[in-house]
């Protein structure tokens, strides 16, 4: 069979199961963030100022050197502001009253998934519009003023992203909400994501457990593409829009 039509077929499979779902879950990863313009973290693309990812991303990196942390989040903070969400993004809030028990799990912080209109959102890594105190956990105010070094908090505590960083415990109630889910849904569909950090890597495994389908859309294949029962190549924001039409076509047929 052509390789057109093998994923024609898929999509056709997917769609099919979806548009019959009674509790999907939707996981993703940077990569559904890509089209937006937004780097991946292990893509070609990954690293800044010759530092990785994993080093800024720690309480370590931070406390060592808490102006470059800083920085780093200032410039991912306005690049997010300044990107739009795309068709990927879009596609998972069409979706969303599609599905009579749908939930969006997702290991990303740039808050396109909101911004794109999706409601059911666990955010497991937190988010970079939100701030807080590195001691206490005091929320800070709207908006920190962006200089080359972090604010202070009233307490005196230096204020940091309200994000999970390498090392640190993912937030209880998300993490529990997202295990509880992933192991009681019937769809499980994994977008953009490597599947190389736990432990959000094991919500696909967890929902396999639990007799889910499992889908995955990305560019290539991850470390969960050998679990999932349907691959479908390619990138979210040219895969998913059509097989949302299709999903809203076979759903208002009934
Ligand atoms: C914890 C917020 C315990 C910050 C992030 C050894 C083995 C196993 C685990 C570990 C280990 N050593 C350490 C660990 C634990 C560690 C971990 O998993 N490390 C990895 C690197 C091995 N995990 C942790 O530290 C977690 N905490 O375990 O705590 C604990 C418990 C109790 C008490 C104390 C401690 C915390 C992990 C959270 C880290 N924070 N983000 C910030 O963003 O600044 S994770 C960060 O990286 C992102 O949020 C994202 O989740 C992750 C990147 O992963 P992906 O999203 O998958 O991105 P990646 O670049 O890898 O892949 C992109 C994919 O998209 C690719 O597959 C690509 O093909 C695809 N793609 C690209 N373009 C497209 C596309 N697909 C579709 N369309 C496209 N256009």
């Amino acid at each position: 069979m052509h390789a057109i039509e093998h994923d024609r077929e898929k999509l056709e499979q997917a769609a099919g199961r979806l548009s019959r779902s009674e509790r999907t879950i939707v996981s993703t990863g940077s990569g559904i963030s890509r089209e937006s313009g937004i780097p991946t973290f292990r893509g070609e693309d990954g690293l800044w100022q010759n530092h990785r990812p994993e080093e800024l991303a720690s309480r370590e990196g931070f406390l060592s050197n808490p102006g470059l942390v800083w920085r780093w989040y200032r410039e991912r903070l306005g690049t997010a502001r300044a990107k739009q969400p795309n068709p990927g993004h879009r596609a998972i809030a069409r979706l969303e009253p599609l599905i009579p028990n749908f939930l969006l799990i997702t290991q990303n912080i740039d808050n396109l998934h909101r911004r794109a209109g999706s409601k059911e959102i666990v955010e497991l890594h937190g988010n970079i519009e939100r701030y807080r105190c590195f001691e206490y956990s005091h929320p800070a105010e709207e908006d920190p003023q962006w200089g080359d070094e972090p604010p202070r908090c009233h307490c005196g505590s230096i204020i940091r992203p309200d994000v999970v960083w390498f090392g640190e415990p993912l937030p209880e109630a998300e993490i529990e909400c997202a295990f509880r889910e992933s192991a009681r849904c019937d769809t499980f569909l994994v977008v953009g994501t490597s599947g190389m950090v736990q432990p959000a890597a094991l919500l696909p495994q967890v929902a396999r457990n639990a007799g889910a389908l499992l889908i995955e859309v990305n560019e290539t294949p991850s470390e969960i593409t050998p679990i999932v029962d349907i691959f479908l190549q390619g990138k979210a924001g040219e895969t998913l829009p059509p097989l949302v039409d299709r999903i809203e076509e076979l759903v208002s047929r009934g």
